[in-house]
C-alpha cells in the first residue's frame, strides 16, 4: 500500500499525522506551506478541490476531511482500536467529539483567521473575528468540562485525542491563550505529546517546518 500525506506543520493535520504513526503504517509526509499557498498549486487541487490539508492518498485513492482521513486510519489498523468496537455508545461519542471540532470549534477558528471565507465585506469580517473569541472560550470550557477522563473516550486513547490537541496547540501557541485555566485538558496535551507516537509526529513536522504555519 502506497499512503501519501498531505499536510503542514502545526495545523489540523497533526490530528492525522499522530493518527497515522499510531497505525505503524509506512506513508510519505508531503509537507504544504499554507502561507506560500501550496495548496491552491493546480496539482494539489487537482487532488483536493478544495485546497486543504489533511489530505490522504492511498493507493491512488483521495481521502480528505480529518473525520474520515481519522476512520479510515482506525479500520486500516483494527487490532490498534483507534476508534472503539463493539461499543455503539463509545463510537457515538467519538463521532459526537469530532463532529463538533470540524462543524464548530474549527469553524469558530476559521471566523478568526480566514474571515475571508466568509464574506468580502471587511466590516463583516471584523466582526465575525470580534465575535470568535468569546465563542472559543465557550468552547474551550466545555472542553474542559467534558474531559473527565484520561482520553477523551475514557481510559482508552483513541483518534480523538490528537484531534483535540490540534486546538490546545492553537490555543498556546497563536492564540496566546492562557490554556493554564484549562487543566485537565493540559494534563490531557502533555499525555497525548508524551506517546511516542505524537513524539515521532511532532519530529515529522519539526523536521519540515521552515516557518510557523497556522
Ligand atoms: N473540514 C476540514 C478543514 C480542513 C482545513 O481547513 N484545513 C486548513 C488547515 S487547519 C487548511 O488546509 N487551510 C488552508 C487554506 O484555507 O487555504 C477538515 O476537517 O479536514
Amino acid at each position: 500500500v502506497q499512503i501519501d500525506f498531505y499536510f503542514a506543520p502545526g495545523s489540523c493535520a497533526f490530528a492525522g499525522l499522530v493518527a497515522l504513526e499510531e497505525t505503524g503504517l509506512p506513508y510519505s509526509p508531503k509537507r504544504l506551506d499554507l502561507a506560500a499557498g501550496d495548496q491552491r498549486s493546480s496539482a494539489f487541487l487537482g487532488l483536493n478541490p478544495r485546497g486543504r490539508v489533511p489530505t490522504l492518498v492511498v493507493d491512488g485513492k483521495v481521502i480528505t476531511e480529518t473525520i474520515a482521513v481519522l476512520t479510515f486510519l482506525a479500520n486500516a489498523r483494527p487490532e490498534a482500536e483507534l476508534l472503539p468496537s463493539g461499543d455503539p455508545l463509545k463510537l457515538a461519542r467519538a463521532y459526537e467529539w469530532m463532529s463538533w471540532f470540524a462543524s464548530g470549534v474549527h469553524v469558530t477558528i476559521a471566523q478568526l483567521w480566514r474571515s475571508g471565507r466568509f464574506t468580502d465585506n471587511e466590516a463583516a469580517q471584523r466582526e465575525l473575528q470580534e465575535a470568535a473569541p468569546s465563542l472559543l472560550q465557550k468552547a474551550f470550557s466545555e472542553i474542559e468540562a467534558r474531559l473527565e477522563t484520561a482520553w477523551a473516550l475514557g481510559d482508552r486513547f483513541s483518534v480523538v485525542d490528537p484531534y483535540l490537541a490540534v486546538f490546545h496547540r492553537w490555543g498556546s501557541g497563536r492564540l496566546a491563550m492562557d490554556m493554564t485555566q484549562y487543566p485537565r485538558w493540559q494534563r490531557h496535551f502533555d499525555r497525548l505529546t508524551a506517546r511516542p507516537a505524537a513524539q515521532r509526529a511532532l519530529n515529522v513536522e519539526q523536521a519540515v517546518r521552515s516557518k510557523v504555519d497556522q
